[in-house]
């Protein structure tokens, strides 16, 4: 029989997706090889990253010659092959289907949304030398406050996490999102109280996986804060 052999994710901890993954790996001890991608750096569009994966993108998981792109398919994966608490990706149909409601959702919404905010203020001014563009951030921020409304009507209502009373891959997934414009020392969350005791309940949940992913993001805040 043909023996597994440890799982590889590549992965830049910038990104977003790839710290959910990574937090996941890692709370869940799940024994894996992280194979880094710096995106600043073209590192993604190498012919050998490209031949693993055509998009470009990270996060990419390889087991063996199964080779997993997108950070839902790679979540899920992960759940259903390890031995992870069950809690994560529920097998019982009814709550499987919610944190599959909610992955769904997430990459229209959550994610394009709090992303929009993180790019407008730090990566393109990073990238091109110029300055913020306030009438789109002004925008993506009114776009992202009608998601973050909808994340605590229709999923979190009075529950702990967005899909119960226990932290699922979903969670994972918005938190991840969600503290991303704190790269920008924007925190998205400041006049969201709900929202707010939901992400520490996240972050208690996964201990110190949760700094250890954002620990690049975090560090880039504190380089902006001391230039000010
Ligand atoms: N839907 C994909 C999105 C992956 C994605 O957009 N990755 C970004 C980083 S957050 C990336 O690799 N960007 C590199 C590029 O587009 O050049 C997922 O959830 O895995």
């Amino acid at each position: 029989m043909a023996t597994r052999q440890l799982v590889e994710v590549y992965l830049d901890l910038l990104s977003q997706p790839c710290r959910a993954v990574h937090i996941l790996l890692n709370s869940c001890k799940i024994p894996h090889r992280v194979r880094t991608v710096a995106l600043r750096r073209g590192e993604n569009r190498t012919p050998e990253f490209t031949k693993l994966n055509p998009m470009q993108k990270v996060p990419v998981m390889v087991e063996n010659d199964f080779v997993l792109t997108e950070s839902d398919a790679i979540l899920k994966y992960l759940c259903t092959r390890y031995d992870v608490p069950e809690h994560w990706y529920p097998r019982q149909p009814e709550r499987r289907a919610r944190v599959d409601e909610y992955t769904a959702w997430h990459h229209t919404h959550t994610r394009p949304h709090a992303a929009a905010v993180f790019i407008l203020e730090v990566l393109v001014p990073a990238q091109t030398g110029s300055a913020v563009d306030r009438g789109r951030l002004v925008r993506a921020l009114s776009e992202l406050d009608e998601t973050l409304e909808k994340l605590e009507s229709m999923f979190l209502r009075r529950r702990p996490f967005l899909c119960g009373d226990d932290i699922t891959l979903a969670d994972l997934l918005a938190a991840c999102e969600l503290t991303q414009p704190l790269g920008g020392d924007r925190d998205v969350l400041k006049n969201r109280p709900q929202l707010q005791r939901w992400r520490s309940r996240v972050q208690a949940a996964v201990g110190e996986s949760f700094d250890r992913a954002h620990a690049v993001l975090f560090a880039l805040r504190d380089r902006r804060r001391a230039r000010l």
